[in-house]
């Protein structure tokens, strides 16, 4: 790879707590150099500020130009071994040019040709996909096939093989949602290729999966757990649609205490636990009122959100995005969140939160009442 990871400089030689530079001094720093050695205090306030400076920058990618590039690929490069995927990954701008959207999560557009395959695989990363149009496409997970329709969102966790194919006459394109940064930094990455074909190319409307464990607040009493990774495969688009229209709906006739004001939001949550979907991966679905601003909040960890319907604003710090369907903010660790529905806007957000709370190392803040207009 050819990005380059952020410099460290040893030329910090005034500020608070700074030697006098002098020609020893600067022979010293050279000798350090030497020794492959940085000391402390030219650095601290990089290494140690008082509340994070990620270097993740907030940014928006438009679904339309992604879309219209996909396409260009699904002409230009073809589909198989070696390649994998024909995923294209958002590359943060202020992340050196390697394909991350944020520090740990990487996201991508990936396109299938009609009649195309995508060949099966394992690997430690966690994954999902969540798809914003179309349809006809069948992953298949550890052979349990999975149908793919707009607003499903699909898990592939770690170490189960996965394989795509898209058994109809249109391309289908859909975001992939990825801990591969994460994996690629913290030195865990494993892979293997799988079996040269996919095994079950039926197409049933549900998945084996589902059968056992879509249904509420009803567990299958002959599973084991509980599972670090949700069993279920697929959440459907029916499902969460009408969790987010309950929470309006117990709003809109008084109850207190249901949603923000205007602001309706479920996360998906792994049946064994309660708990998130994949251990690196939050994963939550967001329903504004039109003409409401959610409050201002910040939080460690770096998040992806992407439009499912409506139109938008979107503020990161100073930042400001108008926003459509299917178009893509990264988030930056600390940076202050304010949403705001010019219609309805119905977003999809996922997070690297697990690992903070893992950690002991989450923190919110949340500033300035909800808005409904
Ligand atoms: O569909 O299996 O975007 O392995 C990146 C890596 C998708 C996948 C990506 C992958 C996949
Ligand atoms: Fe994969």
């Amino acid at each position: 790879m050819t990005y380059v990871d952020s410099p460290v400089s040893l030329t910090a030689t005034d500020g608070p707590g700074q030697p006098t530079p002098t020609p020893e001094l600067d022979e010293l720093y050279r000798d350090f150099e030497e020794e492959l050695l940085v000391p402390l205090w030219t650095e601290i306030g990089d290494l140690m500020p008082s509340s994070p400076r990620p270097t993740a920058h907030g940014h928006a990618w438009r679904w339309q130009n992604l879309l219209r590039l996909a396409r260009r690929s699904g002409e230009l490069v073809p589909l198989g071994r070696g390649g994998e995927r024909r995923a294209i990954a958002l590359a943060n701008p202020g992340l050196g040019g390697a394909p991350y959207a944020t520090p740990t999560l990487w996201a991508a557009i990936q396109y299938l040709n009609p009649r195309e395959d995508a060949p099966v695989h394992r690997h430690t990363q966690h994954a999902f996909r969540f798809v914003i149009e179309g349809t006809g496409v069948w992953t298949v997970v550890d052979g349990d096939p999975v149908a793919m329709r707009r607003g499903d969102f699909l898990l592939t966790p770690g170490w189960h093989f996965h394989g795509h194919h898209n058994e109809s006459d249109e391309p289908m394109a859909w975001l992939d949602g990825l801990d591969i940064p994460f994996v690629h930094t913290t030195g865990s990455a494993f892979f293997e290729f799988g079996p040269d074909s996919i095994s079950d190319r039926s197409t049933p409307a549900r998945s084996r999966g589902e059968q056992l464990w879509a249904h509420p607040g009803l567990r299958p009493v002959s599973q084991p757990g509980p599972a670090g990774s949700s069993p279920l495969a697929a959440y459907r688009w029916e499902h969460t649609d009408a969790a987010l229209a309950d929470q309006l709906a117990l709003e809109a006739a008084g109850h207190p205490g249901v949603v923000e004001a205007g602001h309706a939001a479920v996360r998906f949550s792994n049946p064994t636990t309660g708990g998130d979907v994949l251990p690196t991966i939050r994963a939550e679905m967001h329903r504004l009122l039109p003409g409401s601003t959610t409050a201002t909040r910040r939080e460690v960890g770096s998040a992806v959100w992407q439009v499912f319907d409506g139109t938008g604003v979107v503020r990161i710090g100073e930042q400001k995005f108008r926003v459509e369907r299917g178009d893509l903010v990264s988030v930056p660790s600390w940076a202050p969140l304010t949403i705001t529905a010019t219609n309805g806007l119905d977003l999809f957000r996922f997070s690297d939160t697990p690992i903070f709370e893992r950690l002991h190392a989450d923190r919110v803040q949340v500033e300035g009442a909800p808005t409904c207009g």
